[in-house]
């Protein structure tokens, strides 16, 4: 496609921001003390209005009447069968099957409409949460739930959801792994990425030879021989005498150590296979093996390398050094990211900024810091505003103290020698709890991207406890919460968010955009005297892949260069609306033009030099007007959804080349003349350019805008 044609094509839509209803969140039911495994009802408890003029409670319910129960059936849209009455004037009606929490939502909604019904609700089926039986779990503190352990991170309500899927990977890109008995069956083929030192000198690598496919852990001690003699070669610069580390080992076990085996400790996810990359030999490794081990972890090719047959989904580093984000950290990142693949970095130990560990300090990465045993910032942490997240990293007084993160080891300290199990502490440790988290989200939820893996650990994080030294400007959203964070990812939709259209039926087109539950979409199109105009929708999805609501009209509001003023709902209906998604980037509309196959909209290929989030923007000051921003390889496409002055909505779009990384610089155009609501499909004539414009980035979430007429306009990122 030609860049004039996909001028045509890509029209705008409008957004009205606040002016949308409140987004309602599903049901708040609230569980006391047992966790509901969701998506197991197959029953609801419905209770009706007391018929009695005087209000008091029966203490037991009347039996429905046959013409009640099909009245309710009709509107729940499933046969309902009477199961028992219960005390207070409730009863128990049973569904024709186990119904998922979308469709129990579904019909709990339904039935609420109902003016006779006091409340319904589903009869959830409790049971105890799931608790491993590995001896030494009763350490694992780090695990428990918050009622148990402040510091902790909830998972054994995640558990009751999930233990892990067979179809994730997760790599531990580290020193290595040793066949532990806790280990064993673990793990899926790794490589040893570590090269000679010098031609035939293999210090570093420590097992003989260059990268192989055995990524064991020989060792990582550094003896006085070694510190004394060999740096003075210029080997092994700043590094100190030290034991065997089994580092890999350790963060391996937190990740996924065999898991209600009766023996040793329990891993995050029982159930996905860890991916041993080994990065880190004695004193450490270079940024050239980690990030050739990080690209194989994902799946990328390497020179040399045989391809990597078992992908990673989410990467763990625990591994980190003074420094700037590097180019070549960057890169492997950015492609690792655009692959679909999720990075989970340790924030570093040197009690400073974050911004100068890398590569912690990389855009992309989920950066960890950690917290102790109290929820309090573990004394060594590094901080600061680009740490995403909190994880217990434990904090230790003395050696063997249980404050620290317990884990597989060995108790060689030069040689591996026999199993072991040890507390260790740093955000090494915070770090694996983390990815092991994020892991267990790709269990239940596979196609989620790594930007909805953030957005939903942070929105779903617990706050610092009370008396905490964290705060979120320190150390992140809050402390991950496994259960609220699976919970979450188990609903929240894949949906490719951007611009979608009908490619029959170019010139118009859609914003589709769902952020956790909601669904916000605009249609841009034209009115019937041939203006461009627009239409709203957004709401609660019905379930991960539907969503069903009204298409909505407004007016009256800001106008392009005009002064502030709030639009108006001026049609709350002008008719139904659904999407059914076959996939992240495929979905079927029906709507008042009839049913139409929707897809995303891909015009642009390449990673782009700077990306900032994709979706609905606006200025806070000024609600009901946006505007939708995205950038595809190197090319931004923007519309904006306003009014004009006879307050119809009307919509105007700039798409071109950036001029730098951050900076873009066009023309507002406007198309007339398109297709309609209703209508069949003719383009639209050739746009009419309505002045220059500018977009500004200052970051992924923030941008100066100037608009014709010179104004400028502070955007962010809209939240819905
Ligand atoms: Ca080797
Ligand atoms: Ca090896
Ligand atoms: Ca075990």
């Amino acid at each position: 496609m030609n860049f004039k044609m996909l001028k045509h094509t890509l029209a705008v839509i409008a957004v009205c921001l606040a002016l949308f209803p409140v987004m309602v969140s599903a049901d708040d039911l609230t569980e006391p003390r047992l966790t509901p495994k969701l998506s197991s009802a197959d029953r609801i408890i419905v209770k009706l209005r007391s018929p009695a003029a005087d209000g008091k409670q029966s203490a037991q319910a009347a039996p429905l009447s046959g013409d009640k129960l099909k009245a309710m059936s009709r509107k729940a849209g499933v046969p309902l069968t009477p199961l028992r009455l219960m005390s207070g004037g409730a009863q128990v009606l049973k569904l024709p099957r186990a119904m998922n929490e979308a469709e129990m939502q579904t019909i709990v909604r339904r039935l609420r409409t109902l003016p006779e019904v006091e409340y319904v609700e589903p009869d959830r089926l409790m049971h105890h949460m799931k608790v491993p039986n590995d001896t030494q779990y009763v350490n694992q503190w780090h695990y428990k739930a918050n009622s148990d352990e402040a510091g902790a991170v909830n998972l054994p309500a995640a558990w009751d959801i999930t233990t892990g899927s067979a179809n994730v990977v997760v790599a531990v890109i580290d020193t290595g792994i040793l066949p532990h008995e806790d280990l064993i069956g673990r793990t899926v083929p790794g490589y040893d990425f570590i090269s000679e030192d010098a031609e035939g000198i293999f210090f570093s690598a420590n097992d003989g030879n260059a990268r192989d496919s055995d990524p064991t852990d020989p060792g990582d001690w550094v003896s006085e021989f070694e510190y004394f003699g060999i740096t003075s070669l210029g080997l092994f610069t700043g590094c100190n005498p030290t034991d065997s580390s089994w580092h890999g080992t350790h963060v391996a076990g937190t990740i996924g150590a065999a898991t209600d085996n009766g023996r040793g400790v329990a891993g995050i996810n029982w159930v996905s296979k860890v991916l041993p990359v080994r990065v880190l030999g004695k004193c450490g490794g270079y940024i050239s093996d980690i990030t050739d081990g990080m690209r194989w972890a994902a799946g990328l090719p390497v020179a040399g390398v045989p391809a990597n047959p078992n992908p990673a989904k989410v990467l763990n580093l625990s591994l980190g050094s003074a420094g700037p984000c590097s180019i070549i950290e960057q890169t492997a990142i950015n492609d690792i990211v655009a692959a679909g693949a999720v990075v989970v970095v340790a924030a570093g130990n040197e009690n400073d900024d974050v911004a100068t560990s890398s590569p912690a300090n990389c855009n992309g990465v989920i950066a960890v810091a950690a917290t102790n045993r109290s929820g309090s910032r573990a004394s060594y942490s590094n901080f600061g505003s680009l740490v995403k997240i909190a994880a217990p990293g434990g904090e230790k007084a003395y050696f063997s103290d249980p404050n620290g993160v317990l884990s597989t080891l060995n108790n060689g300290k030069v040689l591996a020698q026999s199993d072991d199990y040890q507390y260790y502490n740093g955000t090494s440790m915070a770090t694996p709890h983390v990815t092991g988290i994020v892991s267990l989200m790709l269990s239940v939820n596979p196609g989620l991207s790594p930007a909805q893996i953030l957005s939903i650990i942070q929105s779903t994080a617990r706050a610092f406890p009370a008396g905490s030294s964290c705060t979120t400007a320190l150390c992140g959203a809050g402390i991950i919460n496994a259960a609220a964070a699976v919970t979450q990812a188990m609903t929240t939709p894949v949906v490719m968010d951007g611009w979608w259209w009908n490619p029959a039926e170019s010139g118009r087109g859609f914003s589709i955009e769902v952020q956790g539950n909601n669904l916000f979409m605009a249609g841009y199109l034209y009115a019937d005297d041939g203006r461009a105009t627009w239409l709203a929708s957004t709401g609660a999805m019905s379930s991960s892949t539907q969503y069903n609501g009204v298409l909505q009209s407004f007016g009256n509001g800001q106008t392009l260069t005009g002064v502030y003023q709030p639009a108006s709902l001026t049609n709350a209906n002008v008719g139904a609306v659904s999407l059914q998604f076959s996939d992240p980037s495929h979905a079927t509309l029906t709507w008042p033009g009839g049913t139409i196959p929707v897809e995303r909209y891909m015009y642009g290929s390449g990673t782009p030099a700077f990306q900032p989030e994709t979706g609905w923007w606006w200025n806070a000051a000024e609600s009901g007007r946006g505007f939708t921003i995205e950038i595809q390889g190197n090319t931004l496409f923007m519309a904006g959804y306003m009014y004009d002055a006879s307050g119809n909505p009307v919509w105007y779009s700039t798409s071109g080349t950036m001029s730098t990384a951050t900076l873009y610089l066009g023309t507002w155009q406007q198309f007339a003349n398109g297709q309609t609501l209703t209508g069949t499909h003719h383009l639209p004539s050739n746009p009419s350019n309505v002045g220059a414009v500018t977009l500004q980035f200052t970051n992924a979430v923030e941008a100066t805008l100037t608009l014709p007429g010179g104004r400028q306009i502070p955007l962010t990122r809209y939240r819905f």
